[in-house]
């Protein structure tokens, strides 16, 4: 897809706000610092239309932005933050049910691990919480930029393996060289034909 125009749509705090207007959504996910906002920054080309949060944790909100006024990109609240208080997990928690148990218009969740760590247990979860509601998900590892060839190509086996899924499923990614965005959108591309929402 050609990026024509580019806008902030919503934020949603609650289910309620949640966007329900046809539209195929695209959704990205992983925990805190991951690298969501500069992944949809990168690929629209822009600098500031996802704030890049220097505290992580902060935003419990859904934000949805629109892509030449047809689909949206939504970047889902990070998960994995420590020192987040135990409320705040909790109204997490109903909004990632939410968001999930309405997701007939999402083409594909994009689920972000950062290339140099493990996933942990909360990845997992995140990962069976969209396989079960039927969503398509699609695992990106992030800052590849930070890792040689070797570590790069270490690092995809151990991620695959921890997660039970094809190495060569794994997209690798990096904002500061642009890798990875070519494959991103040939996915969103090829899966724009989602159910009309109810
Ligand atoms: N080296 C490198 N740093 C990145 C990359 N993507 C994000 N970052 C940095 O990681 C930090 C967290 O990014 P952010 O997009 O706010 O993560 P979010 O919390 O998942 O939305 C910021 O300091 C970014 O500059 C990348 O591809 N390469
Ligand atoms: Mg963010």
């Amino acid at each position: 897809m050609q990026v024509r125009s580019v806008g902030f749509h919503r934020a949603a705090y609650t289910p309620a706000d949640f966007v329900r207007d046809g539209r195929p959504q695209f959704a990205f996910v992983g925990r805190s610092n991951v690298g969501k906002s500069t992944l949809i920054n990168t690929l629209l080309n822009r600098k500031g239309v996802a704030r890049v949060s220097s505290t992580p944790g902060k935003t419990q909100a859904v934000q949805y932005y629109i892509v030449n006024e047809k689909i949206h990109l939504v970047d889902l609240p990070g998960y994995g933050y420590a020192k987040v208080a135990k409320t705040t997990r909790a109204e997490w928690a109903k909004l990632m049910e939410g968001f999930f148990a309405e997701a007939q218009s999402l083409g594909a969740l994009f689920l972000l691990l950062d290339s140099r760590r493990e996933p942990t247990d909360e990845d997992a979860m995140m990962l069976e919480l969209a396989r079960s509601a039927g969503v398509g998900v699609v695992i990106i590892m992030t800052k590849v930029d930070k890792l040689s060839g070797n570590e790069l190509t270490n690092s995809r086996r151990t991620i695959a393996s921890a997660l039970a899924v094809d190495p060569s499923s794994l997209i690798p990614f990096s904002s500061m060289t642009r890798q990875g965005v070519d494959a991103v959108w040939k996915i969103i591309d090829g899966n724009m034909n989602i159910r009309a929402a109810s």
